[in-house]
């Protein structure tokens, strides 16, 4: 299998991250591509008609893709345990509000990135801190028992939303009033999986 992936992807390094998690990191190879809203990279559209990654190209099925999916099928396929039945409806949706935070900051990057200066509208960009801030704030008040809980996917998520933040909006100040969440994010920061998939 393959996985089209970029270094700074959050969503593909919540795939990342879930493969070196099962220690078979070598089941899938890491096909690094350069991609974006108006340049779509050709093998990715090949695979992907939204043309995002990440996007997994199977050896024994069409494509697959979103990250959500794509982390479902490798932890099927290579029985990572990281969806436990019994704390499924949590996980999805704690991944649901982290794959929001990594939503709402790359579209804030894309907002400056590609539109011209004169065309980039603020209160559209202050609505998505909104999001980011509602979601970081939902974390650490709603889902501190559940992050200090036993690994799953939802962990991973929430780890690659904040890192992205880091990388990205390193003054969005996500931590203030958040201590709990700053604490386990740094805790979780130094495990090997998180460590060996640092955004490039
Ligand atoms: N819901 C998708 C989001 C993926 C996504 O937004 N990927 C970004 C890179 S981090 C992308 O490929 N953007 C290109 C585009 O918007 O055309 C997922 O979970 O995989």
């Amino acid at each position: 299998m393959k996985l089209l992936s970029a270094g700074a992807s959050p969503f593909a390094r919540k795939v990342r991250v879930l493969l070196h998690e099962s220690g078979r990191a070598d089941a899938v190879e890491v096909v690094d591509v350069v991609t974006g809203p108006l340049q779509t990279d050709p093998q990715v559209a090949a695979a992907n008609p939204v043309g995002k990654i990440p996007a997994l190209i199977r050896d024994d099925g069409p494509a697959i893709y979103d990250s959500r999916v794509i982390c479902r099928y490798l932890d099927d396929r290579l029985d990572t345990g990281l969806y436990p039945a019994a704390r499924l409806w949590e996980i999805l949706t704690l991944e649901a509000t982290a794959d929001a935070i990594m939503d709402a900051a790359i579209l804030i990057v894309y907002e400056h990135r590609i539109r011209p200066l004169e065309k980039v509208f603020e209160p559209w960009e202050e609505a998505q801190f909104a999001k980011v801030e509602r979601c970081v704030r939902a974390a650490n008040e709603s889902w501190m028992s559940h992050l200090n809980g036993p690994l799953d996917m939802g962990h991973i998520a929430m780890a690659c939303a904040l890192g992205y933040l880091d990388l990205r909006h390193p003054g969005c100040n996500w931590r203030e009033g958040n201590g709990a969440l700053d604490d386990w994010y740094a805790a979780f920061s130094e495990r090997d999986s998180m460590r060996a998939t640092v955004p490039a």
